[in-house]
């Protein structure tokens, strides 16, 4: 079998960094992760810095006037330049920590949809967002009485721009879109569909959950609004995320959560709120999660995001290719052209959840399920898909392990 070239790209020495990725499972199988788009796995350096955080210098941020409390906050602060630096926005002030990318879009939904939208006021989505890009959108438009519209999918999962001027008029306030489908891959023109929106006066919110970790960002070259994205897909902990959104609007937008740390006054009727991004930081953030964030953020750039994506590419094209060997699986999105490094599948006659079921046996751990896409299942027609989701530290040799798991459980069912 031909094995995607490696050479460029040192895997092995990758993997060294990411304890888990060591670890046998049951019947010492090794492990074979494969549900990166679902969480990803952390480096030591991201686990070694919140140790450090917690041993050395734990203390509560903006608050405590002593040198614990002034190295957390110092640490705290850079991390966010970091974060501004990785994803190319202008200031530093633009930089919202959040607790992932559900909590940074509602923040958009209730402290600008909710503020700004009117009745005649259109949000433009499509079929393919995760369910925290569309609900809020659904709440929002329900109670501003906009109205929330679809853009149309191509039969092979991607944004049919077909009657795109159409779509996109002086009614559209907002674009809400995913830089990366979380089930088929797909990876949307963000720069052009911005351009558009932008000529008719409206604003584009992007959902980078999976693209961010995967790929350069650049919010300013690419005209984005407002960003939301995980730490825990960027190899970070849990419990942290970020917004971006351009300064104008987060002045303009109301505050999502009211308590500490977000006012500037406050009186026994009123209060007035602090600047951004503390105006949208209420109560005690995530800061260790944030530090780490940051860590991250180095150790992605320390390999190169470029050479990440490349890489991450070529795997996914050496799936793929190993995947049409299965019969009787169908691969949904896209072609290889338009679509990230994630793979969704269905075989005829194995439920997706049995399919999940049998592979763990062999240690490989895909997602099964609607992956929180319901609306993307119906058009599909199917209730549940079966993922694998491929990272940096993914091997061909895990591919193969998949494909064999794969073939091991058609054998199961008896399928020919
Ligand atoms: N997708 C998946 O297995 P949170 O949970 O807030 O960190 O991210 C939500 C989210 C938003 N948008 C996209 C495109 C996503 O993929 C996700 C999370 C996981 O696909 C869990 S459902």
């Amino acid at each position: 079998m031909t094995t995607a070239s490696q050479t460029e790209f040192d895997v092995e020495a990758v993997r060294r960094d990411f304890p888990i990725l060591s670890q046998r499972l049951q019947h010492d199988r090794p492990l074979v992760y494969l549900d990166t788009a679902a969480t990803s796995q952390k480096p030591r350096v991201v686990i070694d810095k919140m140790v450090e955080c917690f041993e050395h210098y734990n203390s509560n941020v903006h608050r405590g006037i002593h040198q614990l409390g002034d190295r957390m906050t110092t640490e705290l602060e850079a991390a966010r330049e970091k974060v501004q630096r990785f994803i190319g926005a202008p200031e530093v002030d633009e930089i919202v920590f959040t607790s992932g990318t559900t909590m940074s879009l509602n923040m958009v939904a209730h402290g600008w949809a909710r503020k700004f939208l009117k009745p005649g006021d259109e949000v433009l989505v499509n079929a393919m967002e995760h369910h925290a890009n569309l609900v809020p959108w659904q709440l929002a438009v329900k109670a501003t009485g906009a109205t929330l519209k679809f853009i149309p999918l191509t039969a092979d999962g991607r944004l049919d721009l077909t009657n795109i001027d159409a779509l996109i008029t002086t009614k559209t306030k907002l674009l809400a879109v995913t830089a990366m489908s979380n089930v088929l891959g797909t990876i949307n023109p963000i720069d052009e569909l911005a351009q558009r929106v932008h000529a008719v006066g409206g604003l584009i919110c992007v959902d980078g959950a999976q693209s961010v970790p995967h790929d350069i960002t650049n919010v300013k070259t690419s005209g984005i609004d407002f960003l939301a994205f995980s730490g825990h897909k960027l190899y970070g902990p849990t419990g942290i995320g970020v917004l971006y959104a351009r300064k104008s609007l987060l002045e303009a937008m109301d505050p999502f959560l009211a308590g500490g740390h977000m006012i500037r006054e406050v009186f026994e009727q009123t209060s007035t709120w602090a600047d951004p991004p503390a105006k949208f930081e209420a109560g005690t953030c995530a800061f260790v999660e944030a530090v780490a964030l940051g860590t991250a953020i180095d150790y992605v750039q320390s390999l190169g995001l470029k050479a990440i994506s490349d890489y991450e590419h070529q795997l996914s094209a050496y799936a793929h290719r190993r995947l049409a060997e299965v019969s009787g699986l169908r691969v949904l999105g896209p072609g290889l052209e338009h679509k990230g490094a994630i793979a969704s599948f269905v075989v005829d006659g194995v439920h997706p959840h049995d399919l999940s079921d049998l592979l763990d046996r062999e240690g490989v751990a895909i997602r099964a399920g609607h992956h929180c896409t319901m609306p993307l299942h119906d058009l599909l027609e199917v209730t549940s898909t079966a993922r694998a989701s491929f990272a940096f530290y993914n091997t061909t040799g895990e591919v193969d392990a998949l494909i064999d798991a794969l073939q091991g459980a058609r054998k199961v069912f008896r399928l020919r």
